[in-house]
């Protein structure tokens, strides 16, 4: 389904455009039949196309700023009479800023002028269009009377693709219409972003946190299960009074977003303005179908002049569920002019105004921060990012630094260690990834591992392993609790039944380094018993453990090294 919104000057000629296209009628409202004037949304589809109609009068913007979110494709209308007007200008720049990608021009009412003067009209559109997403499209002359023209004009629209749709990973929609139907309840419209909306989903309000599910869902009329991003819904809401949601509200999925009253954003002032753009001023935003008053603080200069682009930080009276790479548009009240457009990059920025580098790229962004919770950097940008432990993502510089600091510290607590509970987040998480032989947790402390309590304990039965560790002693000459104390405390292992203190595989390591020197093709079991200087019943099993290390690896009949001597 392609999405389009109408555009243009007031009494242009959109929504009689729409009525030609559509045969639906979508000035809806009695004072619209009166003052023969759109003044709210239309919406009508046919076939695979669906329209949203919007009121060309400046009094209006607001409605048409919010019919024009999350569209594919504008029907951009000018009067052969009339040419381009202030409002063509305003909705021009408006689409332009809010990244609408292609459009088919229509000169309406073509009946009513000679060719000549169409001609004339269409060269100065062209020319107003040229760089702009409009350069190049197609110009269709029409007139409501003339059948071959309009048909002409949907040939157009449907050859007009979709925007290629992105699968993110959280649905939104930006309601634009909220009504009670006869037996089915709370009713809202809006053209459905960012990821599939299914029946049966559990959605919250935004704002109040109301929870709500799909109780059902339509599309063009016809009752789905699914609808994917970039269609025009129809929600069935269970459990909601209409009379708790307004246009501007967002249906979400809970728990999916980082709702933000405050983000950084690109900005782009527009070049038709006639003053620069600074923190003074009566600001209007709109982004979705949301119009709310906003204060702007520019980053890193004190006014962005016409046509130039900055950053800014925007603040806003209530939080949204914004995500990098979302559309606005900023309006001045006080001159009742659309001055700047943008991008939003980072919601909730954590940086201080002065210090801000605003990014929506996500590695850039975890450099910044140096560390971040994998859920958080989700919740603020959509985005599933691998941890570098458990649930948190560490920057290269971050995790470096937090080595660093670490092995200092644990250098100069000697044999104190230091206290991992007493450490702040970033550095008790880098404590799980030191390796053990630069440090060791033991109950709850970090230390350098020679330092290590257990490497303190001292017993004569201890010593009696290490002065043969080779061809340690029978365990049955010694009480079996002590024994339990010594393995349990890592210094004797047992293999095969044969305890050893642990330092002899240590010894076997250095000993098995030397004779692969002289042997790289291998060593067979025998090599090893005298290199070691013991017997078979010892050397077996110091073999085999340093094959499960990984030191030593077996090929036929001999040990080569490996991956880890
Ligand atoms: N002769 C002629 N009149 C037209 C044509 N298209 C529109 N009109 C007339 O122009 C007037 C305005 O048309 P609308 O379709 O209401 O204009 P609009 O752009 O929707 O106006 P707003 O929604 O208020 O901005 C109506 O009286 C239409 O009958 C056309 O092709 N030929
Ligand atoms: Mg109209």
């Amino acid at each position: 389904m392609t999405v389009v919104a109408t555009a243009g000057h007031v009494d242009h000629g959109k929504t009689s455009l729409v009525l030609a296209l559509t045969g639906v009628d979508t000035d809806r409202l009695a004072e619209e039949k009166r003052r023969g004037l759109t003044i709210d949304l239309g919406f009508a589809h046919v076939e695979d196309l669906s329209f949203v109609d919007v009121p060309g009068h400046v009094r209006f913007l607001r409605n048409m700023l919010a019919g024009v979110g999350g569209i594919d494709a504008c029907l951009f209308v000018i009067d052969a009479r009339e040419g381009w007007m202030p409002q063509t200008e305003e909705h021009f720049e408006i689409l332009r800023l809010l990244g609408v990608p292609a459009g088919v021009i229509a000169i309406t009412k073509c009946d009513l002028v000679d060719a000549a003067h169409v001609d004339e009209v269409e060269v100065l559109v062209r020319h107003r269009c040229a760089g702009s997403f409009l350069d190049g499209a197609p110009v269709v002359r029409t007139s409501i009377h003339d059948p071959n023209s309009i048909d002409e004009l949907a040939r157009h629209l449907r050859s007009t693709p979709p925007r290629p749709s992105v699968q993110g990973a959280r649905p939104r929609l930006w309601i634009d219409r909220v009504f009670a139907a006869a037996g089915a309840g709370t009713i809202v419209t809006g053209t459905l972003i960012d990821a599939t909306l299914a029946r049966g989903d559990e959605l919250e309000v935004v704002p109040g946190a109301m929870r709500t599910r799909v109780r059902g869902l339509q599309t063009a009329g016809r009752n789905v299960e699914s609808a994917t991003p970039g269609t025009r819904v129809a929600v069935n809401l269970a459990g909601v009074a209409h009379g708790d949601i307004e246009r501007g509200h967002q249906l979400v999925k809970p728990d999916e977003w980082w709702l933000a009253d405050t983000f950084d954003a690109t900005l782009h002032v527009l070049p038709g303005l006639r003053h620069a753009l600074s923190r003074r001023g009566n600001f209007l935003l709109y982004v979705g179908t949301e119009e709310l008053p906003a204060t702007i603080r520019l980053i890193a200069t004190e006014e962005l002049q016409p046509g130039t682009s900055g950053h800014a930080r925007v603040f806003l009276p209530r939080a949204l569920a914004l995500a990098p790479g979302d559309r606005f548009v900023l309006r001045e009240t006080g001159r009742d002019e659309t001055v700047a457009g943008g991008e939003v990059l980072e919601v909730d920025p954590t940086s201080r105004l002065s210090r801000a580098r605003p990014t929506a790229d996500v590695d850039s962004l975890i450099d910044q921060r140096g560390i971040v919770g994998t859920r958080e950097l989700f919740l603020r940008t959509g985005q599933v990012h691998e941890p570098t432990v458990d649930d948190v993502i560490f920057s290269a510089a971050m995790l470096s630094a937090a080595h660093s600091e670490l092995l200092d510290m644990v250098r100069s607590s000697g044999e104190r260690g230091v206290d991992v509970s007493g450490l702040d987040d970033a550095l008790r998480q880098a404590v799980k990834m030191l390796r053990p032989n630069t440090a060791v947790v033991e109950s709850g402390r970090l230390y350098a591992p020679d330092k290590a309590p257990s490497q303190q304990l001292r017993s004569p039965v201890l010593d009696a392993f290490e002065a043969e560790p080779f061809a340690p002693p029978a365990a049955s000459n010694f009480d079996r609790d002590e024994l339990r104390r010594l393995v349990q405390a890592g210094r004797l292992v047992s293999l095969d039944g044969i305890h050893f203190a642990t330092a002899a595989i240590d010894r076997a390591h250095d000993v098995v380094r030397q004779l692969i020197a002289t042997k790289p093709a291998g060593f067979s079991a025998s090599e090893f018993r005298d290199a070691l200087g013991t017997s078979r019943k010892f050397a077996i099993p110091l073999a085999e453990a340093l094959d499960a290390r990984g030191i030593t690896r077996r090929r036929g009949d001999v040990r080569i090294a490996g991956p880890r001597l």
